[in-house]
């Protein structure tokens, strides 16, 4: 049964801060990505460490490998645990964050296959099993994978073994946490928490899904 992991898609430092420390007893990670860096700045991530929860930079990096590096670099010096990276642009430029990954004894994600419906155009099907097993080849510590289709899922998991499944689209996107817990090690939720009436109830709920 799957870690939680918050997605902290809000817009300001004292909301994030907020939902965080209410939601922080409930937590094993926090994921932010651009929403929260944009509008509050990277740094955010010094105050958010403080809640003693590994942090996921969800940047869903996807440039040449010097770029991945660049940026997988800054991201672990501002004191991530883990960076999450697109997987389309090939080999090399995921094989670059993975090498700051590990120079920083942290981990990286590759993005394997989309929860939204457009993920069924590009990142679905045949391109997201090849894009898994690309993932594992370049020794990445695991994969995105969506909540929305767990018998994708299961098809990913068939070729990445026991590397990590993080799985979004629980909740607002209509992901069931009981039908995806079991085929996952993380769950990824973001709006079901944060735009809850009590984001620390909401976390709990959550919670019950975990190890
Ligand atoms: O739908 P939610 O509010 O629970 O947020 C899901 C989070 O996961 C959000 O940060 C989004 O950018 C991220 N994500 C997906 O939703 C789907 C993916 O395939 C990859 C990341």
């Amino acid at each position: 049964m799957p870690d939680l992991i918050l997605a902290l898609d809000v817009l300001s430092r004292e909301e994030a801060l907020s939902v965080a420390e209410a939601a922080a007893p409930h937590l094993d990670a926090i994921k932010i990505g651009y929403p929260l860096v944009l509008a509050a700045g990277l740094d955010i991530a010094a105050p958010l460490s403080e809640f003693g929860i590994p942090l996921i930079a969800d940047f869903k990096v996807a440039d040449i490998p010097n770029t991945n590096s660049l940026i997988a670099q800054q991201v672990f010096a501002a004191g991530f645990f883990a960076i999450i990276c697109q997987g389309f642009c090939g080999s090399d430029s995921v094989a670059a964050c993975v090498e700051a990954a590990d120079d920083a004894g942290g981990e990286c994600y590759v993005v394997a296959e989309m929860s939204h419906p457009g993920a069924l155009e590009f990142l679905s099907g045949k391109n997201a099993e090849l894009l898994a097993q690309m993932a594992v080849d370049a020794g990445a510590h695991g994969i995105i994978a969506p909540a929305t289709r767990p018998e994708r899922v299961q098809t990913l998991r068939a070729i990445i073994g026991d590397k990590k499944i993080l799985s979004p689209g629980v909740g607002a996107q209509g992901g069931d946490p009981e039908t995806i817990a079991p085929l996952i090690d993380g769950m990824i939720v973001g709006r079901s928490i944060y735009t809850a009436e009590d984001p620390a109830e909401a976390a709990r709920t959550y919670a019950r899904f975990r190890r």
